[in-house]
């Protein structure tokens, strides 16, 4: 078969449409789903041998993703388990085609083929993501990791002060303001109150639970049962 100089042109344009994303997918960062071998015992423990584990990169867990707020973040998926397998990006609000629950947001990825998530990160925070195909099992061995979404606009906070900085200002704070001390001791003691009134009336109610729902429960002068309760 030969092609003429205008159907080689239509070829080519064709081979080189690219997804909607804009880029080859191969350019896309992906994760794998794979059988891997980790040692879940430290090693100064004794000598055990490694376990055979499911994890992205063969891993347990997975890689960390981190991203930032307001970006799409995109993951190509690629199954190599034996078993079919999808990625639910756990807390994130995101479209629900991308939600990675199978039967209900997508067809499960077969052994062999992969999906491209792409995510458009709403919220700053730290989530997980994990398998949600056979999930009693491919979570259980191992397939889940942790995302991190950065703010778009971090809060300043100021990385350099230690934990003997923060008891040096609050040494400071409570020199000049001594009555704080005052006011800290009456909460710890409205506090104990409250958790001693709260533990009574737990024993309390437990108690009534118990008579009322155990008809032939002893009690003091009644040890053969049959009570009733008066409130
Ligand atoms: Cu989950």
């Amino acid at each position: 078969m030969t092609f003429n100089r205008r159907q080689f042109l239509a070829v080519a344009a064709a081979a080189a449409v690219l997804p909607r994303t804009g880029r080859a997918a191969t350019d896309i960062p992906a994760i794998e789903a794979r059988p891997g071998h980790i040692r879940l015992v430290p090693p100064d423990v004794g000598e055990y041998s490694e376990t055979e584990v499911w994890g992205f990169d063969g891993g347990v867990p997975g890689p960390l993703i981190r991203a930032r707020q307001g970006d799409v973040l995109q993951r190509r998926l690629l199954n190599s388990l034996p078993q079919p397998t999808a990625v639910h990006w756990h807390g994130l609000r995101i479209p629900n085609a991308m939600d990675g629950v199978p039967g209900m947001t997508q067809d499960p990825v077969k052994p062999g083929e992969e999906f491209l998530y792409e995510l458009p990160l709403k919220d700053a925070g730290t989530y997980w993501y994990h398998s949600h195909n056979q999930s009693t099992e491919q979570v259980a061995r191992g397939l889940y990791g942790v995302i991190v979404v950065d703010e778009a606009d971090a809060p300043e906070v100021d990385q350099e002060s230690t934990a003997a900085d923060i008891i040096r200002l609050a040494l400071e704070a409570i020199l000049e303001n001594p009555e704080i001390i005052i006011q800290v001791v009456e909460l710890l003691q409205q506090r104990e109150e409250a958790a001693k009134a709260a533990a009574a009336e737990n024993l309390l109610s437990a108690q009534r639970d118990f008579l009322q729902n155990v008809s032939n429960a002893p009690v003091i002068g009644n040890p053969d049962g049959d009570v009733t309760v008066v409130e």
